[in-house]
């Protein structure tokens, strides 16, 4: 059976019910260029969705050495078959007409374009002059969550072992570093412990802070396919906002912003309470609990609903439906992960999981979710704040072993502190300490808090930047130079999506003028710099995506993500694979946990934790005494208001997020016409009290000022809480007059103006949800709406006069039930 949807004015396309238990039917989603037909594709070439970390597979259409669509994979365990609105239309920003094409350098103030032997010979003199002059410490790489596991490998050795640098990170810490920061502190490693498979058995799914439906439209498909079948799942929902998510939920709490700990601690409090405690998996694979209980003891319904402002019996509501949960699946993302306690919060549902013996099997799965569709492979690889192969950076064993993998001396890798963390590394390059910062696949001069302030780091004329990408973005116009990269659909590599599922990405077509993947370019940098091991050999010996691959390989071999038993060829043709995946696990492996805690136990751990309140380290002695058989740690966390709170100056709460329709700084979806038209412009939402309260009206243009800067907005009138205004952040400046920044007060739309330099004290992530803001009318629309969807959580909450989102044919792709 195969039929066609305007798949932007129906985004999770059609329903194909199942029961608990069975196999999720599949579904194949296809869309060709205009004009194109199946019969016209000549080549269809394996890849996965780069857009998110939901990892949908598919395979990209090829004509004439062009893309001209993409098919998701049947096969495929993570989308049988389907894909979201973002992959359906995505790949045709890789046909822009702005595209880079060669390298550019800064003259006499302007950037002009070069060839790579005069751009690589700058880079690299001003690599070994500052080495010579201040050493490693001056030079940092800010990478991101959107390369390939080759790249990142690549990169962390040349950072770590060839220029002996700590200053290395991903925007993964804007990302999820909470993530991995709250499975460490519970279980000793990053990994997650569920499954997508989990939706398939779960008879409870909870969202803590999580927009499941635009943010990862499959896996939300995967449930609205569960909902409309035989015994459905039960839904909680845990959001300030009526995403699609909160009304199809069972229980909605919508709390003040920045209170999760508060929240989660009443759930805690209610759960004992009623005794819906797992005591004899308490007592087996965990400790703590003793120190949670007391944490909790006072913390009832009404103290939080106090400070949530939630109902106390919707509370009370929502622990039942987790109390009453025989197998219950969690999800965590960024209404928690960028919180001031981040980690407390997102550590509170690990407990959840713990105390109710919730863990290894089907359908008690725990995802702290990732966003970006690389940031695993980001966090394997130590391309954050971490040591290859989740390695701990506090144990001499640990980088004895990684000193081996990479024949040179431990003291060559530095380890005298944890790896440096994004923002400090920013600090750094204010202050001066740090003289060359190299930028690749990152936006920063839209992503990053406090954007006046991150112009002007980048803008010094002390600082050297190199900034890698495929667009002249925001934070290129800035550059001393800036190296065009090749993309997705253009060269070959691995990642892993949010399941632990790795897929291959196969080269479709050739990359534009003189770009260059992304590991060519990190390898000839290598290569100039001519970094040796300790026998005089080159550092980095691999040539091409699959021998990094296989060196990879080594480097993972016994630890957790364990990708031994992987292939190239294993992953050509059939399903994406689980790791870990070696010589126990040569089919991969589904769910962690199965067993008991496996990778807590002090030799083996890749953190030793640290203080939720202080974000100190805890010594390996000390995890020592309090853990000696690695079992999972169940932490307590005291609540703590928000850094910035509301008052007479600034008497709402602001949050920033996203839409289904743009992917962050909308240097691919602001260049695809489907998805841009669906959000063309930034908007603001507040609730029909609040916005009656100041005489704002449905497409009203309003100023939104916070402590640091404003932003201009129209007014979308929704049915997020009173007291909050919602701004998503994808809209910056590259297509408009100003370039780089606001030409003027009312050019400026980018909603990191408003926030805030500050960050969750445990895994340095910054907050991006919580700020205390005012907004005022600056002129009074003309009768038409906000520029915002009408099919997501921007809904509008009056009466149905606002013409709903579509996209027309431009937009329609097929289905078919195999
Ligand atoms: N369409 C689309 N999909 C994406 C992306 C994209 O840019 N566009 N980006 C990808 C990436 S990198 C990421 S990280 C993920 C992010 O995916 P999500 O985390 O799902 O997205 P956000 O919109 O950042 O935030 C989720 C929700 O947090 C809620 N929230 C805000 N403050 C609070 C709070 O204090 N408490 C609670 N409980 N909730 C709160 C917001 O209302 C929002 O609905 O999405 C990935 N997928
Ligand atoms: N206010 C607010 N700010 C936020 C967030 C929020 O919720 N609110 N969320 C934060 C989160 S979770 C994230 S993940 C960040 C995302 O923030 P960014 O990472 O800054 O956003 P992107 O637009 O994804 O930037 C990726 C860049 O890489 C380029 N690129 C794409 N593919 C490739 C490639 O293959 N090679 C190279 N070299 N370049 C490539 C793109 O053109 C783009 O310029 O934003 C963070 N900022
Ligand atoms: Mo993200």
């Amino acid at each position: 059976m195969e039929s066609s949807l305007d798949r932007i004015a129906q985004p999770w396309g059609g329903r194909t019910g199942y029961g608990p238990g069975d196999a999720w039917p599949a579904r194949v989603d296809t869309f060709l260029a205009d004009g194109v037909a199946p019969g016209d594709v000549e080549r269809w070439v394996q890849s996965a969705s780069l857009l998110h970390s939901n990892g949908d597979a598919m395979d990209i259409a090829v004509r004439a050495g062009r893309i001209v669509g993409v098919r998701g994979r049947a096969e495929d365990r993570v989308n049988r078959g389907r894909l979201g609105p973002k992959d359906l239309f995505g790949w045709q920003a890789n046909h822009a007409a702005d595209r880079l094409h060669r390298p550019l350098v800064r003259e006499g103030g302007r950037l002009v374009e070069c060839d790579w032997d005069t751009a690589m010979d700058r880079i690299v003199g001003r690599s070994r002059g500052l080495l010579d002059a201040h050493g490693p410490g001056a030079i940092g790489f800010y990478t991101t969550g959107q390369l390939f596991l080759e790249e990142y490998y690549t990169l962390a050795v040349l950072a770590r072992a060839g220029i002996g640098t700590n200053h290395l990170d991903g925007n993964t810490r804007l990302c999820t570093s909470t993530a991995a920061e709250a499975l460490k502190e519970s279980f000793g490693c990053d990994g997650q412990p569920g499954s997508y498979t989990d939706v398939d058995h779960a008879d409870t799914i909870a969202l803590f802070g999580h927009n499941v439906a635009e943010t990862q439209p499959v896996l939300w498909m995967r449930v609205l396919d569960r909902l409309e079948g035989a015994a459905p799942p039960r839904l909680l929902c845990v959001d300030p906002r009526p995403t699609l998510v909160a009304r199809r939920a069972d229980v909605h709490l919508a709390p003040r912003v920045g209170t999760n700990v508060a929240l989660l601690n009443a759930l805690l409090h209610e759960l004992i309470r009623r005794d819906r405690v797992d005591r004899a998996f308490v007592e087996a694979h965990t400790v703590g609990f003793e120190e949670l209980r007391k944490q909790v003891a006072d913390c009832t319904p009404a103290w939080a609903s106090a400070i949530c402002d939630v109902p106390a019996a919707a509370i009370g509501e929502a622990a039942e439906l987790l109390g009453g949960a025989e197998r219950l699946l969690s999800t965590v993302l960024q209404g928690f992960y960028q919180s001031h306690q981040a980690t407390a919060a997102a550590v509170q549902v690990n407990n959840l999981h713990l105390i109710r013996g919730m863990l290894g099997r089907p359908g008690c799965g725990l995802l702290q979710m990732n966003g970006q569709p690389t940031a695993q492979n980001t966090r394997e690889t130590g391309a954050n704040g971490d040591l290859p192969g989740f390695r701990n950076w506090q144990n001499e064993q640990h980088v004895a072993e990684l000193a081996r993998v990479w024949n040179v001396e431990a003291s060559a890798i530095p380890h005298y502190g944890p790896p440096t963390p994004a923002m400090q590394i920013f600090r750094y390059a204010e202050q001066g300490s740090v003289k060359m910062l190299w930028i690749s696949g990152t936006n920063p001069a839209v992503s990053l808090p406090e954007l006046s302030r991150i112009r002007s780091v980048l803008g010094q004329e002390r600082l050297f930047t190199v900034v890698q990408d495929l667009f002249l973005t925001e934070t290129a116009l800035l550059a001393d130079v800036v190296l065009p990269a090749a993309t997705w659909g253009e060269k070959t590599g691995t990642f892993t999506n949010a399941d632990r599922t790795v897929h291959l990405s196969e080269k479709a077509v050739d990359p534009p003028g003189l770009s260059r993947p992304d590991l060519d370019i990190f390898l000839d940098y290598a290569r100039r710099m001519d970094f040796r091991d300790r026998d005089g050999g080159p550092l980095i010996g691999w040539h091409t995506p699959e021998e990094a691959f296989e060196a990879w390989k080594r480097c993972s071999a016994g630890r957790p993500c364990d990708y031994t038993g992987l292939t190239y060829d294993r992953l050509r043709g059939g399903s994406g694979i689980q790791w870990p995946c070696g010589e126990d696990a040569p089919e991969g492996t589904e769910r962690l946990y199965t067993d008991g805690i496996s990778w807590a136990h002090p030799d083996v751990c890749e953190s030793y934790g640290k203080d939720l309140v202080t974000g100190a380290s805890v010594e390996a002695v000390e995890y020592r005494s309090l853990n000696p058989d690695g079992k999972a740690v169940i932490k307590a966390a005291e609540y703590v208001p928000p850094h910035e709170d509301t008052g007479e100056e600034y008497p709402l709460q602001l949050t920033t997020g996203r839409t289904l329709y743009h992917f962050h700084t909308r240097t691919k979806t602001g260049r695809v016409p489907q998805l841009d038209a669906a959000a063309p412009e930034v908007w603001a939402e507040l609730s029909p009290a609040e916005a009656a309260a100041r005489d704002l009206r449905e497409g009203d243009l309003a100023r939104i000022t916070t402590a640091r800067g404003s932003l201009q907005a129209r007014v979308r009138i929704t049915g997020i809480r009173d007291g909050l205004v919602f701004v998503p952040f994808h809209y910056g400046y590259w297509d408009t007059p100003g370039g780089h920044g606001p030409a003027s007060d009312g050019e400026a739309r980018a909603a990191n103006e408003t926030t805030v330099t500050d960050w969750d004290p445990v895994s340095k992530q910054p907050l991006y949800k919580t700020a205390a803001a005012r907004i005022e009318r600056v002129a009074r629309g003309d009768g038409t709406p906000a520029p915002a969807p009408t099919t997501t959580a921007s809904a509008p909450s009056g009466p149905a006069s606002i013409a709903a989102t579509a996209g027309g044919p431009q937009a329609h792709a097929t289905e078919e039930r195999p």
